[in-house]
């Protein structure tokens, strides 16, 4: 007679759970041969939060109601089926995203995200209009961070805020920063850590400036004014952030790398450096160890620049773990916050979200796999070959072995195993949201 199909079923998982156990514990030993503890390693990664960027699961819109074009040199492409266009639909992606993803991680809002009954103008909003977050937040156990969101607006349109030449059109933005801090302050409050409150402006122009001088000093002045009344850090971290360039600002960007470096060390403000915002052949992973002579703390948008693109999903690149590795080489973590920034609207928007934060996730698991103390004495000694070899050796490790057996024990599934929720889900909901 022959089984029953679910008897099949279940000899199957009974023994692919055999066998990565069995892959599990070889990879234990490699990895020990090296010096290397791995269960104090995965310990260590499930205390590590990545802030899951909220706009990845709508396409950057927001729930204001405008029909404001992004603008601020930020562009989505793509038509996939299922963006959310509600709160409570961006929550059940946010859900089901956050069930893909091994640990316990934090969600990154907008100010345009807020639950806004009638139409509230920015420099308005208040906490409030965050409540339906903050308490979704606490009861899912996710924290939050937030940006007040200087793009998609008409006083935004001609491609400057706080830089902006007209007095009326900066205090404007000026207040919606103000309005942002009040409203992050109060999630940090409610969460029991700070809330980082992420500054980016897209200021800038399409052609070369006759003054690049006044616009600069036009914006240090209106974020002195942004930044003016203290909140305890335990409560608010305050963070700032560079570009290189965005469709229409070609040219010259008020807030560069250089302006924000100064800025946020004179200020000691956290520093926010996203992947995609620097030339092409420019990394940030070399800049961690540099800028953190100078800034208290880090806030990375952990993204990918292609081309002009700043903000393709996450893959598991050569930087991507030369971010992570340097994070923790340097024993970071408690001074560099990881979020994510990309947004993708061509494949599944959940999908977009879990493998960029899995992958986010496997590089500082590599990273707290390498046998640095190794390394070190290797470098110390003067060893470069043998440095090489071993930094060479540690790319065929057996490392998915190792994500794969965190993952079950942190109850996800391993392996590409969650894209099979994603597409039960894609049948179930997304398909019918038109
Ligand atoms: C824009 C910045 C910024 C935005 C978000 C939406 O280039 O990267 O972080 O992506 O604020
Ligand atoms: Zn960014």
């Amino acid at each position: 007679m022959r089984d029953k199909p679910s008897d099949h079923a279940n000899d199957d998982s009974n023994s692919s759970e055999k066998i990565a156990a069995a892959y599990y514990h070889m990879a234990v030993e490699q990895y020990e041969s090296l010096g290397v503890d791995v269960e104090a390693a995965l310990k260590r990664l499930s205390t590590i939060p990545l802030s899951l960027h909220c706009w990845q699961g709508d396409d950057v819109v927001g729930f204001e109601g405008s029909n404001a074009a992004i603008g601020g040199g930020l562009a989505v492409t793509g038509n996939y089926p299922g963006r959310a266009r509600t709160l409570d639909e961006l929550r059940e992606d946010l859900e089901l995203s956050y069930s893909l993803i091994p640990g316990q991680h934090r969600l990154n809002l907008h100010a345009m995200y807020g639950e806004f009954p009638q139409h509230v103008e920015r420099d308005q909003i208040e906490v409030k209009h965050f409540q339906s977050w903050i308490d979704w937040a606490s009861q899912q156990n996710v924290c939050l961070d937030f940006n007040p969101s200087y793009f998609a607006h008409p006083k935004a349109d001609d491609g400057y805020t706080l830089a902006h030449a007209d007095a009326g059109i900066r205090r404007f933005w000026i207040d919606h920063g103000i309005a942002c801090r009040k409203i992050a302050a109060a999630m940090g409050a409610a969460q029991g850590n700070p809330c980082i409150n992420n500054v980016w402006v897209p200021d800038g122009s399409k052609d070369t400036p006759a003054s690049r001088k006044a616009p600069r000093e036009r914006l240090a002045a209106a974020l002195d004014a942004v930044f003016q009344q203290a909140f305890d850090p335990s409560l608010l971290l305050d963070a700032v952030e560079c570009k290189l360039f965005g469709l229409g600002s070609e040219s010259y960007v008020v807030g560069s790398h250089e302006f924000y470096l100064s800025y946020a060390i004179s200020r000691q403000k956290v520093l926010c450096l996203d992947a995609g915002h620097f030339h092409p052949t420019e990394v940030i992973s070399d800049k961690i160890s540099a800028v953190l002579m100078g800034v208290p703390q880090l806030l990375l948008h952990v993204s990918r620049g292609v081309r002009w693109d700043s903000d393709h999903v996450v893959t598991f690149s050569d930087e991507l773990q030369a971010i992570m590795l340097e994070v923790v080489r340097g024993d970071y973590l408690s001074r560099v916050h990881i979020g994510l920034d990309y947004f993708d609207a061509s494949i599944n928007r959940i999908a977009a979200w879990v493998i960029g934060s899995r992958n986010a996730l496997k590089a500082l698991l590599a990273a707290l796999l390498e046998p640095t103390e190794r390394l070190l004495q290797l470098e110390a000694a003067g060893d470069y070959t043998a440095r090489l070899a071993l930094m060479e050796e540690q790319k065929l490790m057996p490392l998915g072995a190792v994500w794969n057996h965190y993952c079950q024990t942190m109850n996800v599934p391993p392996a590409v195993r969650w894209l099979e929720a994603v597409r039960k889900y894609e049948c179930n909901v997304l398909s019918r949201r038109t």
